[in-house]
C-alpha cells in the first residue's frame, strides 16, 4: 500500500485527514500584517512557514476531529451555565495529538506535531490539505463533518502526494445565517472582528464594559452559536451526552469549587487552561444576566466577602444588576 492510502486508512467516523505540501503560506501575509490576533505567535514569517519550525519540511498531514455533541437528558431547575461543546471531556489538545503520534508512530516517519498551539494558521493548514474550505463564520467547513471539528497537523520531511480538493460549490452562497445569527456583531462581511466574538470574551481578563459582561450572557465558557444555525452542521457525525453538568454546568457548584476539584473537574479539559478564576467570573455574569430569584443572590451573597479583589468587584457588581431587576 502506498503510504498516502495508508494515511488516509487511518481516518474515522468522526475524523478527517488530508496532506498538502509545506511550502510558505504567502497567500496569507497580507491578511496576517493587517489584522491583529489574540493568542498567537507575533512573528508572521513563523506563522506562515513551516521550514521554520522543521527545516527539512516537505509536506503536512492535517486531522480534524469532530466535536459535535447534543444533550439528551432532562434538566433540572438549578441555575445553570453553558459550556461550549469543544471544550466539554478530554482536551481535543490531547486527544488529537495521541491520533497524530499514533499515525506517525505506525507510519514510522518523523515529524512535528501541532494541535492549535503552533505558530501556524491551522484553518490554512486545513485549507491546504484539502480538509475544507473557510466559511463565512471563518471556520473551516468539510463535506462530511460541517464546521464542529479541531485541527492538528504533523510537520514532515517525508515528500507526499496532496489530497485532491474537492470543493464545494458557492460553499455559503448567500446564506448569512452566522452572521445574524452572532449576538455581537463579530463576523462581519469580509471579517472577523475577534474582540466582539462571545468566545474571546469568556477568555479575556478584563471584561470592563456592561456590553461585554451582557454579551457572554450565561456562557462560562467558549460560544457555539455560529456554528449552531450553520446549514452544514446539521446531520453531520454528532456524540449524545447525557451528563447534565457537563453541558449545562451548575453555577454554584462553578462557584465554591475548590482547587482540587477544579483540577479534577476542568483541568483536563480545553477551558482548563484558563484556570478556575476566569469560569468563577464568568458564573458570576452569568448569574447577573439572569433573571432575579432569592437563590442567585444568596449565592453571591456568600461571596461578598472573597479575599479576590477581582472577584470581589464583580460580586457586588452582580448583586447590584440583580437586585435592580427586583
Ligand atoms: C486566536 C484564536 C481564536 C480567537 C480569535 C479567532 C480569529 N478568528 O482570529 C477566538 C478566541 C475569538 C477564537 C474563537 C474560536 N475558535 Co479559535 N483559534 C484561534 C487560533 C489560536 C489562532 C487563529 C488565528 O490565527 N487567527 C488569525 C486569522 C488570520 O486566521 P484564522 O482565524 O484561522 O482565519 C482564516 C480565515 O477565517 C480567513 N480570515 C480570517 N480573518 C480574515 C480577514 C480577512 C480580511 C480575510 C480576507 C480572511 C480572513 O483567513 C484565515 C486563514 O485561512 C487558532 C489555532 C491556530 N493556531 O491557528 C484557533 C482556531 C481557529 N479556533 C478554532 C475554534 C474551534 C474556535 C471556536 C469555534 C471555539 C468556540 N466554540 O468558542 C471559536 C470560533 C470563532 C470564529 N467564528 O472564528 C479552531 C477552528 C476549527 C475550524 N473547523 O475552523 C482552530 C483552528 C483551533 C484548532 N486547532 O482546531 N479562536
Amino acid at each position: 500500500m502506498r503510504l498516502e492510502q495508508k494515511i488516509y486508512s487511518f481516518e474515522e467516523e468522526n475524523t478527517v485527514i488530508g496532506i498538502g505540501d509545506a511550502s510558505p503560506f504567502s497567500n496569507i501575509k497580507h491578511i496576517l500584517e493587517k489584522i491583529d490576533t489574540p493568542f498567537v505567535e507575533k512573528d508572521i514569517e513563523k506563522r506562515i512557514n513551516p521550514k521554520l519550525i522543521r527545516e527539512d519540511a516537505k509536506s503536512i498531514i492535517a486531522l480534524g476531529l469532530s466535536y459535535n455533541k447534543i444533550f439528551v437528558g432532562n434538566i433540572d431547575n438549578k441555575i445553570r451555565g453553558k459550556i461550549s461543546i469543544g471544550a466539554m471531556g478530554l482536551d481535543y489538545h490531547i486527544l488529537i495529538k495521541e491520533k497524530l503520534e499514533y499515525i506517525k508512530n505506525s507510519l514510522n516517519i518523523q515529524g512535528d506535531i501541532f494541535v492549535d498551539t503552533g505558530p501556524l494558521v491551522d484553518r490554512e493548514v486545513a485549507k491546504r490539505c484539502g480538509i475544507g474550505q473557510i466559511g463565512k463564520s471563518g471556520n473551516i467547513i468539510n463535506k462530511k463533518l460541517g464546521s464542529i471539528f479541531f485541527i492538528g497537523y504533523i510537520i514532515t520531511n517525508v515528500e507526499l502526494k496532496p489530497t485532491k480538493n474537492t470543493h464545494i460549490k458557492d460553499l455559503c452562497k448567500d446564506c448569512n445565517k452566522c452572521i445574524k445569527a452572532c449576538p455581537s456583531g463579530s463576523i462581519l462581511e469580509n471579517g472577523f472582528n475577534y474582540k466582539m466574538c462571545i468566545s474571546y470574551l469568556t477568555q479575556k481578563k478584563q471584561l470592563d464594559s456592561e456590553e461585554e459582561r451582557k454579551l457572554i450572557n450565561r456562557q462560562i465558557y467558549g460560544c457555539d452559536i455560529c456554528q449552531k444555525v450553520c446549514p452544514y452542521n446539521k446531520n453531520t457525525y454528532i456524540e449524545k451526552v447525557s451528563n447534565l453538568d457537563m453541558f449545562y454546568p451548575n453555577i454554584e457548584k462553578i462557584l465554591t469549587m475548590s482547587n482540587k476539584e477544579f483540577e479534577m473537574t476542568y483541568k483536563k479539559t480545553a477551558c482548563g487552561w484558563r484556570g478556575k478564576k476566569i469560569l468563577q467570573r464568568n458564573a458570576i455574569i452569568a448569574l447577573a444576566n439572569g433573571k432575579y430569584s432569592k437563590e442567585a443572590l444568596n449565592i453571591l451573597e456568600k461571596m461578598k466577602n472573597d479575599t479576590r479583589e477581582d472577584i470581589k468587584h464583580y460580586v457586588l457588581w452582580a448583586i447590584e444588576k440583580l437586585n435592580d431587576k427586583r
